[in-house]
This record gives structure tokens, sequence and C-alpha cells, in this order.
């Protein structure tokens, strides 16, 4: 009987790994992730007690030191930054809850950008359900200090982008330039272990995943879309199926997994999504197409889009290469 105790390849490892095939590399990259995979475990434990959170930060109590009670998002922003400050990889930050860039003081910059969305979905957290850390990774382009155009630039120049997931269990997904890989956070030993490598996203859609309410406001394109996709059911069988959370990082997850296309198209009212592009949309598409899979506004390819604001926003469809062509001929059909 073997005496070894049989444990898994964990984050630090994985990436450390993966290192070594780039010999020329500065090691920034995989601390950058490690240090990602550290705020995670900090913020799960956050997310863990959230009922409790939220709760008190809701009504705005005072915690024992006199400190008024901060909000899950804001406490999952500072964790973020104050992890990623520290590491020694980022020159600059861009998040969600910050209206400006954050530039890191001279001494501690690194090679990277990083923007993220630090607890997206948060409109659930109240009512128990998953949500998460979504992060892209650009390679600064200069030394010295950041300037704005480091930040404001289209998603193909991502060199690495990924999720946190806190739900039934705290699952951590990056991609980087060659794949994906995921792992999962074992509480009991406080590290992530790798559970997927080389992931790809299903060819075929099984499962359809939209804010169906939004019906009014789509441009003639959506319904027809949807038609087609809807009109794969029929008395022979069911080939696809409804699944939407309305926690964007959790749709993609489960639709990584099991094959699904997720769509937040733009609202014709005003010609704007929702979603925003720079640290909900790029670092998704990166990752979907690092997969196999594909993201569109609807026409443009996500990752092809100029960004112009830091918090612009975006319609999306993303999922399987060929239900994404599909929509982006239907979308030439009703709106050329
Ligand atoms: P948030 O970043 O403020 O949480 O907003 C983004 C979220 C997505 O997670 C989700 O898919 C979408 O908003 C749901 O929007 P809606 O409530 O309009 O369906
Ligand atoms: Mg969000």
């Amino acid at each position: 009987m073997s005496t070894t105790a049989d444990f898994g390849i964990t984050l630090t490892q994985h990436v450390m790994r993966k290192q070594v095939l780039h010999p020329s590399a500065r090691g920034q990259f995989s601390t950058l992730l490690t240090q990602i995979g550290v705020a995670a475990k900090h913020i799960s434990a956050q997310v863990r007690r959230a009922g409790l959170i939220e709760v008190l930060g809701a009504t705005g109590e005072t915690n024992i030191q006199g400190e008024r009670v901060q909000k899950l998002d804001h406490i999952a922003n500072d964790t973020f930054m104050k992890v990623l400050r520290r590491s020694g990889t980022v020159a600059a930050m861009a998040s969600e809850e910050e209206d400006d860039v954050y530039y890191v003081e001279p001494h501690r910059r690194g090679d990277y950008i990083v923007a993220f969305d630090p607890l997206d979905g948060s409109s659930n957290i109240d009512v128990g359900v998953s949500i998460g850390t979504i992060f892209a990774i650009y390679p600064r382009k200069h030394d010295g200090e950041v300037t704005l155009d480091e930040i404001l630039r289209p998603g193909h120049e991502q060199v690495g982008a990924g999720y946190v997931i806190y739900g039934s269990s705290t699952v951590f997904v990056y991609a980087d330039l060659e794949g994906v890989s995921s792992f999962t956070l074992d509480p009991g030993v406080g590290e992530f272990f790798l559970t997927r490598d080389g992931l790809t996203y299903p060819k075929t859609t099984s499962i359809l995943s939209l804010n169906e309410c939004n019906e009014p406001y789509w441009g003639p394109w959506v319904t027809p879309f949807l038609n087609q996709i809807k009109g794969r059911n029929d008395e022979k069988g069911r080939r696809i199926t409804d699944r939407h959370i309305g926690s964007l990082v959790s749709d993609f997850h489960r639709n990584l997994i099991k094959g699904g296309i997720y769509l937040y198209p733009v609202d014709h009212r005003t010609g704007r999504g929702k979603l925003r592009l720079l640290y909900e949309c790029n670092p998704l598409a990166f990752i979907a197409e690092k997969a196999g899979g594909a993201a569109i506004d609807g026409q443009q390819r996500i990752l092809d889009k100029p960004l112009t604001q830091l918090h612009q926003r975006t319609g999306l469809v993303i999922g399987p290469q060929d239900d994404v062509d599909l929509a982006r001929r239907t979308y030439a059909r009703y709106m050329d």
C-alpha cells in the first residue's frame, strides 16, 4: 500500500510549471496569477459570510471598531486592489468600482495592467446566488509613467484573462495565450487545485441564456435569431433548454462547461448595451476564444472593438463558434 498522499497540482505549481516552458519570461505573469489566487481566497472567505455582510452593509451598521460595515462589492474591490498593488507585478488597475484608473506607486510598478469587475452579479448576493470576479491582463507598452493608451486598448491585446466563481464551490478559471485551465478551491487546505486543463468550448449549443423580458428593447434581429435556436426543439426531442442566472460570470461558466450561448443585446432605443467592455466582455471573450468559442457585439468581434471610455458598454453574444456566426449572419440580414 502506498503511503504517499495523493493530492493534485496547485494553481501556483501549474503556473510555475508553465513558466519553465518560457525561459525568457521574468516570472511576473506567474506571480500575478498566483496573487490573483490569493485575492480570490480572501474574497471567497468574505462571500461565505455574504448574507451577514450584505444585511449589515445595506443598513449602514458600524462594526466593533466603530467603522461603517462595507458592502461586499466594496470589500472585494479593496481586497483585489490591495493584493495586486503589493504584488510588484502591476502598474495600473481599472475596476468597475472605481471611476478612474488607479496608478500604482513607481517603486511597486510591475509589467502588467489589470482591469477587473471585483464582484459581478452583485444584485444576486442577498439571495445566495453565485457571483464572481472577472479580470483582464494586458502587458505594458513602455516603461515609466502609465499612459491612457495602455488602458484604453482592444481586447485582442490581452495576454491573460480569468474569473473566479463563488458558488457551491469556489472555481478559478484562467486563460493565457496557450489555453484555458480551471481550478477548484479546497477550503480545508486553502489551495486551488487543478481540475481541468485545456478546457474547450462545446461545439453544439444546448443552453440558451438571456433576459427575455428585454424583448421590447431588442433590435429586429434578436427574435429571428432566437427562433432559429429554439426551433431545434421538436416532437422528436429537446435539444435546447433555457438557463439564466442573471450573473454574467456564472452564466458564462455554465455555458463554457455545458455548451451554452449567452446574449445581452444592445437596447435599440439608446444603441447601448448593458455590459462593460473592458472588464466584463473582453476577458470573457478572450477566454471563450482561447477555448474555441466566439464573442461578438451582434456584428463585430468583441476583441476588436475600440475602447474609448473606461466604463464603455457593449452588446454581447458569446458561445459556440457556429451559433455566434449564425447570430452575426442574422444580424446582417435584419440590420444592414
Ligand atoms: P453588475 O456588474 O452591476 O453586476 O451588472 C452586470 C450584470 C451581469 O452579471 C448580468 O448578466 C446582467 O447584469 C444582468 O442584467 P439584467 O438585470 O438587466 O438582466
Ligand atoms: Mg459586472
